[in-house]
C-alpha cells in the first residue's frame, strides 16, 4: 500500500533531473532533456507532456476482480472539498516534480460528483478557485478539460445520443459547466471522449437520429464556448469500443467524415490515443496519418495496448518502435495543433511502491523523446525521405504529373498505356525502409 505523508505526498522523491542514458539512476530521464532542440524546438515545446488527473490521482488498482491495492492520502478527509484539495496538492506537486507543464481532467477528477447538478456546480467553483492559485504558484497549465458523460448510471444509454432527452439535456448541462471550468482554468483545449456514444444492439437504436443529436450537441458545445471567447480547439478522441460494443467515434477516418458532415471542421481537431488505435485493428502510425491528412492532427493520448490482449489497457509507452514510426508523421505534419502529449496511463495493479508513478511517467516521457530524436535523425540524415519521394517520382513529371493535374482524361490514360512497353517491377524495398529506423534508434 502507498502510505503517503500529510504536506509532501510524495516524500523521498524530489524533482527528476536529466542525467543522460548512461546514467543508472532509475528516478532521472535519460533522453528527455526538456530543453534540447530538436527540429528547431525545444522538446519541452514539441511534447507538452500532460499527467492524466484520473488514472494517476484516481487510479486505485481495482479491477473487475479485485479490490484496490492503493491506498492514497489525498482520498482521506471525509469532507469532498477538502479531499478534493489534497488531491490538487498531491497532483501539483507530483506534476511539478516530474517537471511537466500541463495536466488534463475531467470535471469529475477534480472534485466529487454531488447528487444534483447544482451541488456538482458549486463544489466545481469552489475547486477550480483553489486550481487557479495552484496554477499560478506553479506556473502548470491546463492542456485539456472534459466532462465525464459516461462513468453515472444515468450515461448507460449514451450522453447526447441517449434515447431520452432528460438525459442529453443534463449532458449538456454537465459539459456547459465542464467548458466554464476549462476556460476558468485557462484550458489550452476541450475534448469529447463518446464512452458510450454509440450501441450495444442496432435492434433498439436509430442510429442516424442519434449521430444527429451528436452532430447537434456539438455544434451547441462549440457555439457556447466560442460566445464565451474560447479560442482553444475541440478534440474528439476516436474509439472503436468499450465500454459500448459500438461507438459513433470508431477511428480517425470514420470522425473526420463525421466532423465534415455535420459542419464542425473548421473548430474540432483530433486527440488520437495508441490503444484506442490498436483496438481499431489500425496502428497509432497510421490514425496519426489519417488526421494529420485531414489537417486535423491535434493532440495525443499516449498508451499502449498488450499485443496479446484485446482490450484498453492504459499501459504506459515503451515500444520504441512503435513510437518512432508515430514520430515520423508527427514531425513530417508539423506537430500537434494546440495539443501535446497527455499520458491517459495507468501502472499496474500490482505496482505499488510510491515511486511506481514516477517510473511509469519517467520511461513514457523518455520514450517520446527518444523517439522524436530518431525520427528527426531519419528524416534529416538518412535516405527515408528519398526513398519515398523516388518511390513517387513517375508523377512528379510527364504523364504522371498531367494526371496529378487533372489534366488527364481515362481515354488520355487509355492512350498511353498502349504506347508503353514493358512495366518494370518497382520494389517496395519496405526491409530497406525497417532497417533505416532500426539503425537511427
Ligand atoms: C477512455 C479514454 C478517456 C478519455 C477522456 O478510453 O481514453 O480517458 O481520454 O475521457
Ligand atoms: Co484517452
Amino acid at each position: 500500500m502507498i502510505i503517503l505523508g500529510n504536506t509532501e505526498f510524495f516524500k523521498g522523491i524530489g524533482k527528476i533531473p536529466f542525467e543522460g542514458k548512461e546514467s543508472d539512476n532509475p528516478l532521472a530521464y535519460k533522453y528527455y532533456d526538456e530543453k534540447k532542440v530538436v527540429a528547431g524546438k525545444k522538446l519541452k515545446d514539441h511534447l507538452k507532456f500532460a499527467v492524466a488527473y484520473w488514472h494517476t490521482f484516481g487510479n486505485n488498482g481495482t479491477d473487475p476482480f479485485g479490490a484496490a491495492t492503493r491506498g492514497f492520502n489525498w482520498n482521506l478527509p471525509k469532507d469532498p472539498i477538502d479531499a478534493a484539495r489534497a488531491k490538487a496538492d498531491a497532483a501539483f506537486e507530483f506534476i511539478t516534480k516530474m517537471g511537466f507543464h500541463y495536466y488534463c481532467f475531467h470535471d469529475f477528477d477534480i472534485v466529487e460528483e454531488a447528487a444534483t447538478l447544482s451541488k456538482s456546480e458549486s463544489r466545481l467553483h469552489k475547486i477550480t478557485d483553489y486550481l487557479i492559485e495552484k496554477q499560478k504558484a506553479s506556473g502548470v497549465k491546463v492542456l485539456w478539460g472534459t466532462a465525464n458523460c459516461f462513468s453515472h448510471p444515468r450515461y448507460m444509454n449514451g450522453a447526447a445520443t441517449n434515447p431520452d432527452f432528460k438525459v442529453l439535456a443534463h449532458a449538456g448541462a454537465q459539459v456547459k459547466i465542464a467548458l466554464d471550468t476549462t476556460m476558468a482554468l485557462k484550458g489550452e483545449n476541450y475534448v469529447f471522449w463518446g464512452g458510450r456514444e454509440g450501441y450495444m444492439s442496432l435492434l433498439n437504436t436509430h442510429m442516424k437520429r442519434e449521430l444527429d443529436h451528436l452532430g447537434q450537441f456539438l455544434t451547441l458545445a462549440r457555439d457556447y464556448a466560442r460566445g464565451q471567447g474560447f479560442k482553444g480547439t475541440f478534440f474528439i478522441e476516436p474509439k472503436p469500443m468499450e465500454p459500448s460494443k459500438h461507438q459513433y467515434d470508431y477511428d480517425a477516418a470514420t470522425v473526420v467524415g463525421f466532423l465534415k458532415e455535420y459542419g464542425l471542421q473548421d473548430d474540432f481537431k483530433l486527440n488520437i490515443e495508441v490503444n484506442h488505435a490498436t483496438l481499431a485493428q489500425h496502428t497509432f502510425q497510421h490514425e496519426l496519418q489519417v488526421a494529420a491528412n485531414a489537417n486535423m492532427l491535434g493532440s495525443i493520448d499516449a498508451n499502449r495496448g498488450d499485443y496479446q490482449n484485446g482490450w484498453d489497457t492504459d499501459q504506459f509507452p515503451n515500444n520504441i518502435y512503435e513510437v518512432t514510426e508515430a514520430m515520423l508523421v508527427f514531425i513530417e505534419a508539423g506537430g500537434l495543433q494546440g495539443g501535446g502529449i497527455n499520458f491517459d496511463a495507468k501502472i499496474r495493479r500490482n505496482s505499488t511502491d510510491i515511486e511506481d508513478l514516477f517510473l511509469a511517467h519517467i520511461g513514457g516521457a523518455d520514450i517520446f523523446a527518444r523517439a522524436l530524436i530518431a525520427a528527426d535523425r531519419i528524416l534529416s540524415n538518412s535516405l527515408y525521405q528519398q526513398l519515398k519521394t523516388n518511390r513517387y517520382a513517375s508523377f512528379d513529371q510527364g504523364s504522371g504529373k498531367a494526371f496529378e493535374d487533372g489534366k488527364l482524361s481515362l481515354k488520355d490514360i487509355y492512350q498511353i498505356a498502349l504506347s508503353q512497353k514493358t512495366i518494370e517491377p518497382l520494389s517496395g524495398k519496405q526491409e530497406l525502409y525497417e532497417n533505416i529506423i532500426n539503425q537511427y534508434l
